[in-house]
């Protein structure tokens, strides 16, 4: 496919990838916690590509693993070199299977001068859907190292809850369709409010991600989410627009 040969020219010569930093703030909505780093495609022809298109072609097609170390590599560059107190990275259930991956990570946090809390690491839950003991294996070495790992789309597969107990995570992003009606809907508020008690009781922190409007933040704070990531507050961002509100000229 002429996509896939784009993209191996893209990643040999480094041309067109790029990553854009959303920042997560706490629930003051003032103060940023974090970013998370967002894979962008310029595609010289078509234009800027999706990573929800380019992903799974990368996954099916044998460049997931170079994709990923691209990722995770401009990923530590950034947080060094804006002295982020940390980076969040999505990760594939492909890179977590690769043996050498808990190493990699090790080796790119050493060369770029990070401690292993600088780095966290976002998988789905379609992830743990088709969890195998090698991916089980490489998530308690990862956070044995001391890097944390968020649960993305928290709330939108199955048996989460399930998930949680056989593998522990640090964080869980509720996804932003719960976020979406959490305003005007008791019930939207009300599923929130049990993925929050349950974070509780599993020790983990809590991110609203897609917060879009002042109401939606107002009721997410007061249900105990302690995270806040969305329009409202920042887009995914060039890193020197990042390095510019970080500096507080917002
Ligand atoms: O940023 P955007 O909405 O275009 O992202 C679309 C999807 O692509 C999201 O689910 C996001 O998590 C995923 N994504 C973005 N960057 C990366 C990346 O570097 N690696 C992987 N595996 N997925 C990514
Ligand atoms: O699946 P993941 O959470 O990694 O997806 C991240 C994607 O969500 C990014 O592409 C980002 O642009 C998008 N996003 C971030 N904040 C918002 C928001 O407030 N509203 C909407 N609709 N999308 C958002
Ligand atoms: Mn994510
Ligand atoms: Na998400």
């Amino acid at each position: 496919r002429r996509i896939e040969r784009d993209l191996r020219q893209a990643l040999e010569g480094g041309e067109g990838l790029r990553l854009a930093y959303q920042p997560l703030f706490a629930d003051d909505g003032r103060t940023i916690l974090g970013a998370e780093a967002l894979l962008r495609w310029d595609h010289p022809v078509h234009g800027p590509i999706s990573p929800s298109a380019f992903v799974p072609i990368a996954e099916e097609r044998g460049l997931i693993v170079a994709l990923g170390d691209f990722v995770l590599r401009e990923a530590c560059r950034t947080a060094r070199e804006i002295d982020l107190p940390w980076i969040a990275v999505n990760v594939s259930a492909t890179q977590l299977k690769e043996p050498l991956f808990p190493r990699r990570i090790l080796e790119l946090l050493r060369d770029h001068g990070l401690t292993p809390n600088r780095l966290q690491l976002e998988i789905t839950e379609g992830v743990l859907l088709e969890a195998t003991d090698s991916v089980a294996q490489a998530l308690e070495q990862i956070r044995a190292l001391g890097i944390s790992v968020a649960l993305d789309d928290f709330g939108t597969g199955y048996s989460s809850l399930q998930y949680l107990h056989r593998y522990p995570v640090d964080k869980i992003k509720i996804d932003r369709s719960f976020v979406l009606n959490v305003a005007a809907s008791e019930q939207a508020q009300a599923l929130v409010k049990a993925m929050v008690d349950v974070a509780r009781a599993f020790d983990m922190q809590v991110v609203a991600e897609g917060v879009e409007t002042s109401l939606q933040r107002d009721r997410l704070v007061q249900l105990g989410c302690g995270q806040l990531q969305g329009f409202l507050f920042a887009e995914a961002l060039r890193v020197e627009d990042l390095r510019h509100i970080i500096a507080g000229h917002g």
